[in-house]
């Protein structure tokens, strides 16, 4: 018989660094790459590798997420086994647990323990909803299986520099962990290879019984620590459990030849816009256009896309850009940007190196340089953005480190 695995997307995160993006959202529903949504390719991933049994949960600031997920992801079948559900924190336990949220990641899952149990699933895949990558999650399950493992953490080596905001682990020779360190300030390097450490991405396959038992004696009746990385996963690997590591690197994506290396954690708006830059790269390391490998979102009407050219001086024109539909490219030029739906740029306008979310408007005669425009807002004409990052953070504009510009969501100038 086939092996019951059931999908859970953590998607209740905050996503603090990511403001004022997540001023009105969580992070996984924070639009990515003009059409998409962050959660889309933890989603994907799970329905490329033919596992059609998925539960969303989501906590913070959830509307525009649930929006997305119902508008977007509904497999409209009677199939009882094919389904994409948000779980909303509901206080499922509140005879036991009393006027609990989620208290963390490992939380979010004990709430929930009766969905795995009705599911009858062997395995559970718990993947974060909040990174840009590809991957064949039945792959990761076949070597769990195959290792025997009580749980299996995909692994991604990364420069020691930045490894202290991860999770760290140590492999033995066969990649068994035999350590784990949670966001610690000198985290351990591979052997041999002094700058680069193997940090966990935040996804796990467990074996249901190691889930069911470590969630008990992890969660039950604690005070405080209700995480995977902080309190699950070591207590794992004291209490003797087999916990094994899954080199990403490895994992074959079909359709393409290159190995699988992209992962970002878009968890700043620094690493936020590099991503976006990344697609519209000449050629980009992550691929969105393998038909082995489809990158669904959800699909709402929008007319073509358009370009005016009025007259020589009024051209309509994009290079190295990426937009959707509805948009129309009034004689001005765009440049090395992302634009969503519904975007407008009119005559003499210029904007380059720019993320624009769904519906802006930018009007003649403006420059923008290196700006994300959230949703909903109307740029007057004649406006300088980008340029001069000390009068824009003047303006009450969010600034950072690399001196990109954020305009908020229907900023009204
Ligand atoms: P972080 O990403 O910092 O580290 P966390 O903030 O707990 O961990 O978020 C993990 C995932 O869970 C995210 O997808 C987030 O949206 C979601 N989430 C957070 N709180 C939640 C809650 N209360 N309910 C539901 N979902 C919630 C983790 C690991 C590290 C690893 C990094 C990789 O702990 O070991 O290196 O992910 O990014
Ligand atoms: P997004 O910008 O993420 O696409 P939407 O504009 O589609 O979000 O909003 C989705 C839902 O989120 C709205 O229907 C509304 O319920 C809620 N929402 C959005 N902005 C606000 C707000 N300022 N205050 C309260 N709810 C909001």
């Amino acid at each position: 018989m086939k092996p019951r695995i059931l999908g859970m997307i953590l998607a209740g995160g905050q996503g603090s660094r990511l403001a004022p993006l997540t001023q009105k959202r969580s992070k996984p529903a924070v639009p990515f790459g003009s059409k998409y949504r962050i959660i889309d390719f933890a989603i994907n991933n799970f329905i490329n590798s033919g596992m059609f049994s998925v539960y969303v949960l989501t906590q913070y600031k959830a509307q525009s997420l649930t929006e997305h997920i119902q508008r977007g992801w509904r497999f409209g079948t009677f199939l009882s086994d094919y389904f994409i559900t948000l779980v909303p924190a509901q206080m499922y336990r509140f005879e036991e647990l009393g006027n609990a949220w989620y208290r963390g990641t490992a939380d979010a899952v004990y709430q929930n323990m009766h969905l795995i149990e009705n599911y009858e699933a062997d395995y559970v895949a718990i993947f974060s909803g909040d990174h840009i990558y590809k991957m064949n999650v039945e792959h990761m399950l076949g070597k769990h299986i195959e290792a025997r493992a009580d749980i299996t953490i995909a692994a991604y080596p990364m420069p020691r520099a930045q490894a202290h905001q991860f999770g760290v682990m140590q492999v033995d020779e066969r990649w068994r962990v035999t350590e784990f360190h949670e966001k610690v300030p000198d985290p351990p390097a591979i052997p041999g290879d002094p700058d680069t450490s193997l940090t966990s991405m935040g996804n796990y396959i467990f074996s249901r019984r190691a889930l069911e038992e470590l969630l008990e004696a992890s969660i039950s009746g604690q005070e405080t620590g209700y995480d995977f990385g902080h309190n699950v996963i070591p207590r794992a690997l004291s209490d003797g459990y087999h916990v094994q590591a899954y080199d990403f690197h490895k994992n074959p994506i079909p359709g393409q030849d290159r190995p699988n290396t992209y992962w970002r954690d878009v968890g700043t708006l620094d690493a936020y816009f590099e991503a976006n830059m990344d697609l519209v790269s000449v050629n980009p390391e992550f691929d969105i256009y393998n038909p082995e490998w489809p990158l669904r979102t959800s699909s709402e009407f929008s007319p073509p896309a358009k370009f005016v050219h009025e007259s020589e001086g009024r051209k309509g024109q994009a290079f190295n850009s990426i937009m959707a539909g509805g948009t129309i490219i009034s004689g001005g030029t765009v440049r090395d940007s992302v634009l969503g739906r519904g975007v407008r740029t009119h005559s003499y306008s210029l904007v380059e190196s720019c993320v624009l979310f769904d519906e802006v408007q930018v009007g003649r005669h403006s420059h923008l340089h290196r700006v994300i425009v959230d949703k909903d807002v109307v740029i007057p004409p004649g406006t300088t953005i980008g340029l001069n990052p000390d009068q824009d953070a003047e303006r009450g504009f969010t600034v950072t480190e690399s001196g990109v510009v954020v305009v908020p969501k229907g900023y009204v100038f």
